[in-house]
């Protein structure tokens, strides 16, 4: 053996094992035998391993899954039962939720404030779905004489779920939480770069009591595990969480199988500031908009738009608070953490590179805190402005902690340029005029508008989801209980 060999191996060593495919409720190894190591984007070296799942992994977590919901304990629980099952679940994550909190940390690089307000949005989503869990009826309709007709709402059957390493903790709530309050058995693809929380939280629900099958977990990579599930015929239904050029792959392969599917694909969402905000009010939530998560949220409020009137006045203060952000590991718990990957990393350069010979000026820009490993993932947070409207950095999601500052001349140009990009997410809404933004709010081309505010807390009772480019279907909230079921119309004759 080389030395590289043996230095390797002892590296190998080093690393948390990977736990293998989650299939009803028991760890199995994977089909290909293959391993991925895990990146700590704060520290640019792996620290973990997971299975390479495979289509033959998926065709057993599939199989696990239909028979959970077909024959198994899974089906046969009522909807309290499985209410109650959710909120244990909440209980427990709430019981582990500082060490849940250091793995997503580790896992995403976020500091620990992040994931600890992550693992608590976790365990909301187990608790308010679980709460809802019986509370999804159907309808009487009035019909001809001697009709009796109701409609009843009724799981898919199957669902796959695909989610990405954003927010792997919040998502795999997200996702999965309504989808068992309505009863389905799920299969899940969480994202490769970072996914351990996710593990971790399957285990825990077998823990609890969820029975065998409800929760299929299967890590591996997109293209491999990912394509297979969404390519699937067993499954019911899909959701997805993404880029929109696999959402476009998703809804192809979900089409083929003739089934339905909600894409969530991230966004180039404006906050629009007149002249009269209250802008001490607006300054935390404008520039949190975009440095949460070091901008790795598709609800990024990533445009800032601002009156032209008020621009200097406006700029001059977001400037302020630019130049003091600091970048820094998880435990110096800054202001924000790394990029994810070198990948996305070099894809946050080319954006600003971009900027510059577009002959764009950088009006302010954090630091990277001293202390942080040369090796991490960082970039500095950066204000851009005034950006062109047919640049890409006005365009087209960075997925990083850039802002496009881009001014507009009265009410009519904002709305123009608002819903000038192709995606339509989330919007913010910054005036004292009430009349003002209320019809700013109603004509903004997004499936969330926030007035005076931006993105406020965790939003999971709020339907959320987009409009074209940034996807369809909604998640959080009731809502997200309409889209994992399906509606059944009994007729019934008498006399
Ligand atoms: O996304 P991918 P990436 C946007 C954001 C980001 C860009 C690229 O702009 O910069 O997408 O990110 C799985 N069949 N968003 O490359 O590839 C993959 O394994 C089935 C916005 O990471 O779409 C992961 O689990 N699945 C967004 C998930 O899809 C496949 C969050 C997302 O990865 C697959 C993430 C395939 N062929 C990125 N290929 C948001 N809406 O919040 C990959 N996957």
């Amino acid at each position: 053996m080389s030395v590289s060999a043996t230095a390797k191996k002892r590296e190998a060593a080093r690393l948390q094992p990977a736990k293998g495919i989650f299939i009803d409720n028991q760890w199995q190894p994977s089909e290909s035998g293959g391993t991925i190591d895990v990146i700590a984007p704060a520290e640019g070296r792996p620290f973990a391993q997971i299975a390479a799942g495979n289509a033959a992994d998926v065709d057993k977590a599939v199989k696990a899954a239909r028979r959970a919901y077909e024959t198994g304990a899974w089906g046969r629980l009522t909807a309290a039962e499985r209410g109650r099952l959710l909120i244990r679940l909440a209980d427990a994550v709430l019981a582990a939720a500082e060490d849940l909190a250091r793995l997503e940390a580790r896992d995403t690089g976020k500091p620990m404030k992040q994931a600890r307000a992550d693992i608590a949005a976790l365990a909301r989503y187990f608790e308010f779905y679980g709460g809802a869990a019986d509370k999804l009826h159907g309808e009487t309709i009035p019909f001809l004489q001697g009709y009796f007709v109701a409609t009843e709402r009724i799981p898919h059957g199957v669902t796959g779920h695909i989610i990405p390493w954003n927010y792997p903790a919040q998502m795999f709530g997200r996702t999965l939480a309504p989808a068992l309050a309505v009863g389905n058995a799920t299969v899940i693809k969480p994202a490769e770069e970072a996914c351990l929380t996710p593990l971790r939280v399957a285990e825990m629900a077998a823990e609890v009591g969820f029975p065998e099958g409800a929760i299929n977990v299967v890590p591996g990579l997109g293209g491999v595990a990912g394509r297979a599930l969404s390519e699937h015929p067993g499954i019911d239904f899909i959701s997805f969480t993404g880029s929109p050029e696999v959402g476009v792959l998703i809804q192809t392969a979900a089409a083929r199988n003739h089934i339905g599917c909600t894409l969530e694909l991230g966004g180039k969402s404006p906050q629009i500031v007149f002249a009269d905000v209250d802008l001490e009010a607006a300054l935390p939530a404008l520039v949190n908009g975009i440095v949460q998560n070091a901008g790795q949220t598709c609800s990024a409020g990533s445009r800032l738009l601002v009156e032209r009137q008020a621009y200097d006045r406006v700029v001059a203060a977001v400037v302020e608070r630019f130049n003091a952000l600091r970048a820094g590991t998880p435990e110096m718990d800054l202001d924000l953490g790394p990029i994810i990957s070198a990948r996305q990393k070099a894809r946050v350069e080319q954006f600003c590179n971009g900027a510059g010979a577009d002959g764009i000026d950088l009006l302010a820009e954090g630091q990277i805190a001293e202390g942080t490993p040369a090796e991490g993932y960082f970039v500095t947070p950066k204000l851009f402005g005034p950006v062109p409207r047919s640049t890409p950095l006005a365009r087209e999601e960075v997925f990083g902690p850039v802002m496009a500052v881009i001014p507009f001349d009265d009410e009519a140009d904002a709305i123009a340029l608002a819903n000038g990009t192709d995606y339509g997410l989330i919007a913010g809404v910054w005036t004292q005029n009430a009349s003002r933004a209320t019809r700013v709010a109603r004509s903004i081309r997004a499936g969330q508008v926030y007035v005076n505010a931006y993105g406020a807390g965790g939003g999971i009772e709020l339907p959320f989801g987009g409009m074209r480019k940034s996807g369809h279907g909604r998640e959080k909230g009731f809502e997200a209980l309409h889209d994992f079921s399906t509606l059944r119309t009994i007729v019934f004759k008498h006399n």
